[in-house]
């Protein structure tokens, strides 16, 4: 539907309209056609309406695409370093006529925005890659247009902002670009340090912060990065209440907090110089950039290529506004109990991972390394290693022992009573959960992916899923442990008995069918089974009694502090 009117100019603050023109849009939006936005877009989304994104005043056309690709700029000489387009389906976008209003939603379909389509094209994403990331890099998806659409076609055009994106969570500390550069201006603050961080930051960060606070003469915006994907998930909330605790370390004149809709596209050299931009527009006068390839824990010398980022972030720093500041090494006096900073090649502090070992393992963390308001949030979510949850995950060929151990485990784990505990074994997630799969390469990886999704929600809810299925294939099993680790423990057992035991153990018949020819793609037989390369324990049941089995199970237990 063409919607012609002329657009009205936006007020400097946000591309949000006047409350009448919201009604007229509103009105008219019924003959408007949708698009629902995903996580990601729906970041980008409400980074162009609170004027995070400035100058842009909507998605990118042609031109300025394609400048950006080129030059980093924008057509009119503005320094841009990333696209940012709507990216839609095939099938929408020639649906499509230049000039058409398009009502953009959230996913639920509350109505966010009109924009008004300058232009619609496919963009050639190998080349698209190859200019962000370096020739040869393969589009992935968190390209241009963020859309994680496999093959999306591109829209530009002018954006009339309806309503911020709905955000229930710690709405307080959610502020615009314009509230936080105000409160800078009210608060005296002319320079500040834009720090992000993806963790929770510790005392060994807290005494580097203020160290380049003090040499820079600058305060500190604090600000979680999070990722649009885990909006639900307890690592959010776990990641915002720990840096409110971080930032109530700092006297208040020293440092704020808020929280941007901004999400890390891991777009390297462009990607910080974009993330630069940003800072600049809520305010910032400097930026933190952390050294992202960082070996763990390192020598004091800045590697050679963090070295040449931060000088590209110099090269830049009269474009963006915003001076880059390297991390800077510290370590612990021992004497004094204090970080200090390191110029002596002393190896650096990275105190986050040490604290979740200690958390997770139920072990006192030492005072020097945090706080006890951040480890108070913390501990809720990596609780010691025997309150969590988790799952045993066996994996082998059919006959291998798998169901027999399982069902073992099932008995004993409900005998110690410490948890409650749910059996996924093979046949009972074939019967109950996926019944219409075949044993197709791709419907085994659905198969167990599910089997992934339900331990998870067990795992989450503080119990044990048992399963039991033959997941032939690394990458489902990949996809269950990553499913599962987010909320516990994930224990992958290889069922490793040979398949001449299993053939010769046959108790369902099955590979005496397989070798008839009557049934086709047996696991072992003539379908493949990739073995685990790291699973946490190996069995092989042709050696051990099922009794012996499990007691291996239960001893890895008791050793990792489940029991
Ligand atoms: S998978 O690959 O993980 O999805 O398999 P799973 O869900 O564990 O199902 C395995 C059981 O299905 C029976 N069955 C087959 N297995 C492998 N390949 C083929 N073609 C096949 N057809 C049927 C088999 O009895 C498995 O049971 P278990 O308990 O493992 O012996």
């Amino acid at each position: 539907m063409q919607y012609t009117d002329s657009l009205p100019a936006h007020n400097a603050e946000n591309l949000l309209v006047h409350f009448r023109r919201v009604e007229l849009l509103k009105e008219r939006a019924t003959e408007f056609k949708s698009v629902n936005l995903n996580p990601r877009q729906l970041c980008d989304l409400e980074m162009l309406l609170n004027r995070a994104f400035y100058p842009l005043d909507g998605y990118l056309g042609r031109k300025d695409y394609e400048s950006v690709l080129e030059s980093m700029r924008l057509s009119d000489g503005t320094l841009w370093p990333l696209p940012l387009c709507l990216g839609v389906s095939a099938e929408f976008a020639a649906s499509l006529t230049p000039g058409e209003s398009v009502a953009v939603r959230d996913a639920e379909g509350f109505m966010l925005a009109v924009l008004t389509v300058s232009e619609v094209w496919k963009p050639d994403l190998a080349a698209e890659a190859a200019a962000i990331r370096g020739e040869g890099a393969l589009p992935g998806p968190e390209d241009g247009c963020s859309c994680g659409l496999a093959e999306p076609w591109y829209i530009g055009g002018r954006v009339e902002g309806v309503s911020f994106p709905q955000r229930y969570d710690f709405t307080e500390i959610r502020l615009t670009p314009a509230e936080v550069q105000r409160s800078f201006v009210q608060k005296g603050w002319r320079k500040v340090l834009a720090v992000q961080a993806g963790r929770p930051l510790h005392k060994a960060d807290r005494a580097m912060l203020e160290e380049i606070a003090r040499d820079q003469g600058a305060s500190l915006l604090l600000s979680p990065l999070l990722k649009p994907s885990m909006y639900f998930s307890v690592s959010h909330f776990s990641l915002v209440r720990s840096f409110q605790q971080f930032t109530e370390t700092f006297p208040r004149s020293m440092a704020k907090l808020n929280l941007t809709p901004w999400f890390e596209r891991h777009m390297g050299p462009r990607g910080a110089l974009l993330r630069a931009i940003v800072n600049k527009n809520y305010g910032c006068t400097h930026m933190l950039v952390w050294d992202a390839a960082k070996a763990e824990p390192r020598q004091n010398a800045l590697s050679e290529e963090y070295e040449a980022h931060i000088r590209w972030l110099m090269d830049h720093a009269a474009d963006t506004g915003i001076t880059p500041v390297a991390e800077h090494c510290m370590a612990l006096d021992r004497a004094s109990g204090q970080y200090v900073r390191s110029d002596t090649g002393g190896l650096c502090a990275n105190d986050h991972d040490a604290v979740v070992d200690l958390l997770s393992r139920g072990e006192p963390v030492p005072d020097w390394m945090s706080f006890p308001g951040v480890l108070k949030e913390l501990s809720r979510t990596y609780k010691p290693r025997r309150e969590q949850g988790f799952t045993l995950f066996f994996t082998g060929l059919s006959g291998a022992g798998k169901s027999t151990l399982a069902k073992v485990l099932f008995v004993k784990l409900l005998e110690l009573n410490s948890r409650p505990v749910s059996l996924l074994d093979g046949d009972i997630v074939r019967t109950n959960l996926s019944s219409e799969l075949s044993f197709s390469k791709e419907h085994r990886n659905l198969n167990v992916t599910r089997i992934g999704f339900v331990a998870s929600e067990i795992v989450k809810n503080g119990g044990v899923a048992i399963c039991a299925p033959i997941a032939p294939y690394a990458e489902s099993r990949r996809h269950a442990r990553a499913a599962v680790e987010e909320y516990g423990g994930f224990i992958e057992i290889h069922v490793s008995t040979p398949l001449a035991v299993c053939e010769q153990r046959d108790r369902k018949g099955i590979y005496a069918k397989a070798r008839a020819g009557i049934i086709k793609g047996l696991t072992g037989v003539d379908d493949p089974y990739i073995e685990p390369e790291n699973p946490e324990l190996r069995i092989d049941t042709s050696e051990l009694t099922p009794n012996e089995a499990a007691h291996e199970v239960l001893l890895y237990l008791s050793e990792h502090k489940y029991l």
